[in-house]
């Protein structure tokens, strides 16, 4: 059933998946520093409410498709910590035994479809997974991520296409950061990648909703994510919704000096105000969620870290593709 109120333990659990998010993300940066974390994946930093508002609909078996952005919308999904990070280590614990790292880990069971570093790749292989949900009719429905670079792959297009004639049980979500909105904002920006302010006026074009919304409001992005999940789940077929995000951060390694003019949208800081005035939060609870959450990803960490490196023996077995599957 559609649920749009958020009680206040659901309040803290929402802000806990976010700090979760940031603490991981600030984390895996200094182990990147150390050299521990071989490959590169880009920050979600900034935009922890969308995939917090839109997993907290989903049940374990949904699927979510992401993106070169992948460590929000795993985490908010649930994906194990240990593994997770153990994988993006290229550790033999982690969750593809350290060879897919942060651009290409795969969990089926928890439901996340892999991250992707090809970037709009994710949305056609998520179309799949909702046909199947479709043809098992066992309720369970696929979210689909993607950027607003992404919007113009053919593939992302033709997929919206498609799952409108099929009437899939999936909901897009774009995460828009594009400068335009920057601009009216009063940033320089170097090049635009859209002409169109809004993403999801291209819904029309396919005869699906399509809705734009602010995407460091976590309470807001919950609300009509639970309309649009509840819509796929009930049959209604695939929506698409635009979230307008800030991203504070490049890749991995770190911008040289962070978006200082994006920090007022930053999804934490704006439910942590709401929080307070509601009398929700307060510094010592504020502090035990923070630090709770420092000892659980210390405790991944610490996992990835002690485990062993793959075997060089297996550098050829479960690669797929290329010159590497002799
Ligand atoms: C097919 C493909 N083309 C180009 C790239 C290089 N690339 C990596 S991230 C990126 C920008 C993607 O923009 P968007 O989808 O808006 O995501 P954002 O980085 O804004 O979250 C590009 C072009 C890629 N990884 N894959």
């Amino acid at each position: 059933m559609l649920k749009s109120v958020i009680d206040n333990a659901e309040f803290l659990e929402l802000y806990r998946l976010m700090i979760r998010i940031r603490t991981y993300e600030t984390t895996m940066r200094s182990l990147a520093r150390e050299g521990k974390v071989p490959a590169r994946f880009g920050m979600y930093t900034g935009q922890e409410g969308v995939a917090v508002g839109v997993s907290a609909h989903l049940k374990k078996e949904d699927q979510i498709g992401s993106t070169h952005r992948p460590v929000g919308h795993l985490i908010a999904k649930g994906i194990n910590l240990n593994k997770l990070t153990a994988e993006l280590c290229a550790k033999s614990t982690g969750f593809n035994k350290g060879k897919a790292g942060s651009y290409h880990v795969f969990d089926p069971e928890s439901g996340c479809l892999g991250a992707n570093g090809i970037v709009g790749a994710s949305v056609p292989m998520c179309a799949g997974y909702a046909l199947r949900n479709q043809i098992k009719n066992d309720g369970l429905i696929t979210v689909s991520y993607f950027g607003e670079g992404a919007s113009n792959q053919g593939g992302v297009l033709e997929t919206l296409n498609l799952a409108a004639c099929w009437n899939l049980p999936i909901v897009f979500i774009c995460e828009n950061s594009s400068p335009i909105i920057q601009r009216m904002l009063g940033h320089e920006i170097d090049y635009p990648q859209l002409t169109i302010e809004n993403v999801s006026i291209r819904a029309d074009g396919y005869g699906i909703p399509g809705y734009t919304y602010n995407g460091w409001d976590v309470e807001e992005v919950y609300r009509v994510a639970g309309v649009a999940i509840e819509r796929a789940r009930l049959g209604k077929g695939p929506s698409l919704l635009e979230f307008k995000v800030h991203q504070f951060e490049g890749n991995l390694e770190g911008r040289l000096e962070a978006n200082e003019k994006d920090r007022p949208y930053c999804p934490i800081d704006f439910l942590t105000k709401k929080l307070r005035i509601k009398g929700v939060l307060d510094k010592e609870i504020e502090e035990k969620i923070r630090s709770q959450e420092v000892e659980l990803v210390q405790k991944a960490v610490d996992f990835a870290i002690s485990s062993p490196e793959p075997e060089i023996s297996e550098a050829y077995t479960d690669v797929f593709g290329g010159a590497f599957n002799v």
